[in-house]
């Protein structure tokens, strides 16, 4: 008989050293993951020992130091090749995180694949990342988004989806997991249904790559663009995975040093695969890190933190359930660590306000997504979403809060 692991979070906590901290007198209980995660001591440690021992420009110089930073550099691209079983480094570029990985792509394929009077497909709960950079090269060139809607839970209706592909329809870009809702999209059917029309697909991976155990080449996507700073690494840097035929066919995003191999006054040869998309000194310290965060997952499993992260959706969303006046927003069936919801008749930043005073750590607002917001005609939601250092007993104190914030308002 084999017993079920445990999942010690009481040790996994320990490697965190800001969950030690107070706010407004009361131990700090963060609850705001999607926002970002917060870094454990390992990658803290990296950053330090990085500027404090190597810092040195990479794939330049032939001294020491040069070559432990492009190293450790090139190192930190291979581990993260892992993390998402992409084929080969040379399909992960460095970026400075799901924002620019998006624009990237569609200013280079989006320009050159999509033209005038044709479609590019994006869905209902879309983070603005993954709505602006559309709209714009649409407005560019003369091209029109396609919106798959969601039904009441925040689910996409897959039916309407394969309405809207037609041959006008020449990409795809589709958020894995629901920042606002938490909703896990059928991305691999999404990805098979658009290659039957040979339209590539991109997956905005900002939410399920630090929460879902990602296989690129399983759900055969064509790019992958997530942040470092939400899976326990540091900001400003991020990934963008490709599939080598497509980043190779692709025009040059920003140009400059490092993404060259030749330059004349009369014409300049880009340089491979990763490197043609890595315009400029890459943000060396943030790569170096993220690897470290990578490592650090590693020892902790992202298939064993997605079950303890659900059995913490699972009991939160019970107690949240048993509070009279609170309305969920994002009920699907498949679904990550985020819990979105009103309080009848108190305005979600208030709620937030009353929530921080008792050092529970939440975010209101539209949380980027707009459009999402409308679909709801609510202007906005409180959302807690969580992590695998997170406990039963900050889903308590959060219940205790809202308890709190009505006798406030009340
Ligand atoms: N969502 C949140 O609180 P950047 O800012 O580039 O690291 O990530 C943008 C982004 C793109 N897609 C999704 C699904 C996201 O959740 C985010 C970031 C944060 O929900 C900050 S708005």
């Amino acid at each position: 008989m084999t017993t079920k692991p445990v999942f010690d979070v009481e040790a996994v906590r320990k490697d965190f050293p800001i969950l030690n901290r107070e706010v407004q007198g009361k131990p700090l209980v963060y609850l705001d993951n999607a926002a970002t995660s917060q870094k454990p001591q390992s990658v803290i440690d990296k950053l330090v020992s990085y500027y404090s021992e190597i810092n040195a420009n990479v794939h330049r110089g032939v001294h020491t130091l040069s070559q432990e930073a492009t190293d450790e550099y090139e190192g930190a691209r291979s581990k993260v090749r892992k993390l998402i079983n992409a084929k080969e480094e040379a399909e992960i570029i460095f970026t400075r995180g799901t924002t620019e990985g998006i624009n990237l792509v569609a200013q280079t394929l989006g320009v050159q694949r999509v033209g005038e009077g044709d479609e590019v497909i994006i869905s209902n709960m879309e983070h603005h990342s993954n709505v602006v950079p559309w709209q714009v090269l649409c407005d560019q060139i003369g091209a029109h988004l396609r919106v798959v809607p969601i039904n009441d839970d925040g689910e996409l209706l897959m039916d309407e989806y394969e309405k809207l592909l037609s041959p006008r329809t020449k990409l795809v870009s589709i958020v894995h997991l629901s920042n606002a809702l938490g909703t896990i999209n059928p991305v691999k059917d999404i990805v098979a249904i658009a290659h039957q029309h040979d339209v590539p697909v991109l997956l905005d991976g900002a939410q399920s790559a630090p929460h879902l155990p990602v296989d690129v080449q399983d759900l055969d996507c064509d790019f992958y663009a997530f942040s470092g700073h939400k899976l326990y690494g540091p900001t400003g840097i991020g990934i963008l995975y490709g599939k080598r035929e497509l980043l190779e066919s692709m025009s040059v995003y920003q140009t400059g040093g490092e993404q060259i191999k030749s330059v004349t006054f009369e014409k300049t040869i880009y340089n491979d695969l990763p490197y043609k998309f890595e315009a400029g000194t890459p943000n060396i310290a943030g790569a170096i890190g993220l690897g470290a965060a990578v490592d650090y997952i590693n020892t902790i499993g992202l298939d064993r933190a997605e079950a303890y992260e659900s059995e913490l959706l699972q009991y939160g969303t019970e107690q949240l359930q048993t509070i009279e006046g609170l309305k969920l927003i994002g009920t699907a069936q498949h679904k990550s660590g985020v819990l979105s919801f009103l309080l009848e008749g108190i305005h979600p930043h208030d709620i937030g306000t009353v929530l921080d005073t008792q050092g529970i750590a939440i975010r209101t607002g539209h949380h980027c997504t707009q459009p999402l917001m409308q679909r709801f005609q609510i202007p906005a939601t409180a959302r807690a979403s969580l992590a695998f250092y997170n406990t039963k007993a900050e889903i308590d104190a959060l219940v205790e809060g809202i308890h709190k914030t009505f006798e406030v308002f009340s």
